[in-house]
């Protein structure tokens, strides 16, 4: 371990030498029992356990998804300009909208859904909380890419997430294909914490939602991973919906075919990780990006989106 900015013990040290590194990972990747009342076949458990993610059996049906894909529109066509409006770089086309779930009642409802709650409170071993959601339009024609990066590793040094007890879940809202920039992940990465160089530049967060420079793993270390991993692309009709924990390394191409690449995605996070200060040395990072006024646990809703969503619950 080495002291992190603050003087404390920091597991997971990255940006702080010029040196890139591979750190063991030293948390568990099911923290749930590998037991019978498990919301996944004993397979998935394997897989996710090896792999870092799990592609599901699409949970919501036809219209669910469309209710999904015209909130994305409504919110597209409604949001004005805010920090947690994230333009492509170099031009003003949309990238990514944050805090959809309090944007929105329909994404409020879906981040409490009993279909995404109960798996990733099997994976994270409980309560869980919702520490960021996004929508990622990736634009046809115009969307650009994101590098390769591990999750965690910005959340623990900007947000101040303490282990890898965090997964995120990304649900396809249009067709992601092999051509238009599907998520890739690489798979087995999870296990080793790649520690990155450089010094995060204050208030980072503006410049890396819509470029990441920072934080990004060393080309060597990247070429190992994906010699021994291989690159997985998540490809599949609107509605495939994959989990990928915080740890995986991913990243997605830009898309000049004509058709868009859009997701949603969520991130839970244990009650029991709740955010600290951040390891690195900046202050920590605004609420849209990581959840810190509540570390309240959601409720699962069971049954299918309803239209309206409005009720708030
Ligand atoms: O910095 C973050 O929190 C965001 N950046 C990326 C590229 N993925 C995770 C998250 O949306
Ligand atoms: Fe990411």
């Amino acid at each position: 371990m080495r002291p992190a900015a603050r003087n404390r013990l920091d597991p997971y040290p990255s940006r702080c030498t010029e040196t890139p590194d591979v750190l063991a990972r030293n948390d568990p990747v099911v923290y749930g029992r590998h037991d019978r009342d498990a919301p996944f076949a004993a397979g998935q458990l394997v897989r996710y356990e090896r792999d870092g993610f799990l592609i599901l059996e699409p949970p919501f049906e036809t219209a669910e998804l469309a209710l999904l894909q015209a909130e994305l529109e409504r919110l597209r066509a409604s949001v004005g300009a805010s920090d947690f409006v994230i333009a492509e770089p170099g031009d003003s086309t949309l990238r990514s909208i944050f805090r959809v779930h309090e944007l929105s009642p329909l994404f409020r409802r879906l981040v409490r859904d009993a279909r995404l709650v109960r798996r990733a409170e099997y994976l994270l071993g409980g309560p869980v909380y919702v520490h960021q959601t996004r929508l990622n339009y990736k634009p046809g024609l115009r969307g650009k890419e994101f590098y390769w990066h591990s999750d965690f590793e910005t959340w623990h040094v900007e947000d101040g997430m303490p282990r890898m007890r965090a997964v995120s879940v990304s649900i396809g809202l249009s067709e992601n294909t092999e051509h238009n920039g599907p998520l890739m992940l690489i798979p087995g990465s999870h296990r080793d914490y790649i520690a990155c160089v450089g010094e995060t530049p204050s208030h980072h967060y503006r410049e890396s939602l819509r470029k990441q420079e920072y934080g990004v793993p060393d080309p060597d270390i990247l070429a190992a991973l994906t010699r021994r991993g291989g690159i997985k692309s998540v490809v599949g009709p609107p509605g495939t919906t994959v989990m990928f924990d915080c740890n995986a390394m991913h990243g997605s191409n830009g898309n000049i075919t004509p058709q868009p690449r859009s997701n949603v995605f969520i991130v839970y996070n244990s009650v029991h990780n709740a955010l600290q200060s951040p390891f690195g040395p900046e202050k920590p990072r605004p609420e849209f990006l990581a959840a810190r006024l509540s570390f309240e646990p959601l409720e699962p809703i069971a049954g299918k989106l309803p239209p309206g969503a409005d009720d708030g619950r």
